[in-house]
């Protein structure tokens, strides 16, 4: 029967279907490395790098606490590895808030003691808020930060 005989032309042989044995181990070694490389890949992004980085560490305090709009006094508190205060930077404190459309504030800290720099910030809207630092050591190094500044309420 000439229908069978073609049927059983098209039906490749079993052993075509087989991945050879060689090709098996290299592809299980490549598999582990990738899990193996995934895994450190997380581990290596949880170190905080900016403290480190630069040495400096940053404190903030912001009044009134819990804050307000108006008028807020924001104090960063720069210090180094030792404890020791940062004097002589020049700091700026930015407040933007997180929706788009808002022209940020800007304002110059004021060194009012050693390593302590105070700026005037106007929190002109209820609503989450964003405070970026920029720092500029007396040594030339820059330092940049931010903190939230979450739920600000009218008074
Ligand atoms: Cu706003």
């Amino acid at each position: 029967m000439p229908f069978s005989i073609a049927l059983s032309r098209q039906t490749p042989p079993e052993r075509s279907l087989e991945v050879p044995s060689t090709w098996r181990v290299p592809r299980l070694w490549l598999l582990t490395a990738v899990v193996a490389v995934a895994g450190l890949i997380p581990t290596a992004g949880c170190r905080s790098p900016e403290n480190a980085a630069s040495g400096i560490t940053v404190t903030w305090e912001v009044d009134p606490d819990p804050p307000r709009t108006g008028t807020a006094i924001v104090t960063v508190v720069l210090d180094d590895t030792l404890g020791r205060p940062v004097d002589g930077a020049r700091v700026t404190v930015e407040g933007t808030m997180t929706h788009p459309g808002m022209a940020p504030t800007v304002a110059e800290g004021v060194e009012v003691s050693a390593g302590r720099y105070e700026a005037r910030i106007d929190l002109s809207m209820a609503g989450d808020w964003v405070l970026l630092l920029n720092a500029t050591m007396a040594d030339g190094r820059s330092l940049q930060r931010e903190k939230s500044l979450r739920g600000v309420r009218d008074p």
